[in-house]
């Protein structure tokens, strides 16, 4: 067992009950080029408190959890020559007791975020149901994690790169509640709408805060996915998009890319086939996710 290290301002807002959002460092270590990922780093804690709420940045680091970093911690998590581990929630034992550095995920960064006392979290997409998972069994343990963690997502839907319908099917069997923020269609990350229906729409921050509130008091109820449409003016051309995702299915072929490598491999793929076009765009809808995230976190805790 290790004692997560709570910064003084996450743990007097928390104690006040005053609005808290969680952030992942995944996104940040494995998501984004070096660099890049620092500013986002900023600009997401910075939309938070223009909310109104207190940003937490989750990560492990020599081996303690970490619940808000600070400007340096924030450095080193960006910094790849420190060579993070990613940390889905299986690896925090191990990242505990071997002493490592690792980013969290969303899987850890919201079992984490909840064992804190904190129940908003913003992300950029949510792991799924990868593509072919008949045959590889590729399922996102965030998927499970949501479904047993009393903790709101905020997120822009799933990336086009997963199968979509499948990972929608799997948080009805779940019991996940999927909100969609001002929209009847799934986002799908880079573009503002999937093929799929939500099976909720709510057109305000404080129907959003209702439903997670009432939610909160159904018995056995756990995760709730509140799914914000990327900004129109960063979606991403329709016909850039269809390329971007053949060549990165393609090449992930190729390479023989599995298990864990998946998702940084064909962001990768994203940012620099697209001449930062997917760099733009997923900072952007990560930032109106955090703005988001901490507009209901403040209705939360009025
Ligand atoms: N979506 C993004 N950027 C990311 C991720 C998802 O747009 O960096 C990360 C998140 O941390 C998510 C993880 O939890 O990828 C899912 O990885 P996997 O499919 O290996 O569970
Ligand atoms: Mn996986």
């Amino acid at each position: 067992m290790s004692t997560p290290s709570i910064t003084d301002e996450v743990r007097s807002a928390l104690a006040e009950n005053r609005p808290v959002v969680a952030l992942e460092s995944t996104i940040l270590s494995h998501g984004l080029p070096p660099g890049r990922n620092r500013e986002v780093a900023e600009r997401l804690e910075g939309v938070v408190r223009a909310a109104g709420a207190v940003p937490a940045t989750i990560a492990v680091l020599g081996g303690v959890p970490k619940i808000g970093l600070t400007s340096t911690e924030l450095d080193y998590v960006c910094d790849p020559a420190n060579d993070l581990v990613k940390l889905s929630r299986r690896d925090l034992g191990a990242a505990y007791a071997l002493k490592r550095d690792g980013a969290t995920t969303v899987a850890s960064t919201a079992a984490l975020a909840a064992a804190a006392g904190i129940g908003v979290f913003a992300t950029g997409g949510l792991g799924g149901v990868h593509r072919g998972a008949r045959e590889t069994w590729d399922v996102s343990a965030d998927l499970d994690v949501l479904a047993t963690t009393p903790v709101l997502v905020v997120c822009s839907g799933v990336k086009s790169i997963l199968d979509m319908g499948a990972t929608l099917e799997l948080l009805e069997t779940r019991s996940v509640p999927v909100l969609g923020f001002g929209t009847d269609r799934f986002p799908a990350f880079y573009r503002r709408e999937s093929e799929f229906d939500v099976p909720w729409r709510v057109d305000s921050v404080a129907d959003a805060a209702a439903v997670v509130a009432a939610h909160r008091t159904v018995p056995g109820s756990a995760g709730v996915l509140l799914a914000n449409p990327i900004p129109v003016e960063f979606e991403m051309a329709a016909d850039l998009h269809e390329r971007l995702l053949t060549e990165g299915l393609e090449l992930l072929r190729e390479r023989d890319v599995h298990g864990k490598e998946v998702t940084p491999v064909l962001l990768e793929h994203f940012h620099t086939a697209s001449g930062g076009v997917s760099l733009d765009a997923n900072e952007a809808l990560v930032v109106s996710n955090a703005s988001l995230a901490a507009l209901v976190a403040v209705e939360l805790a009025a």
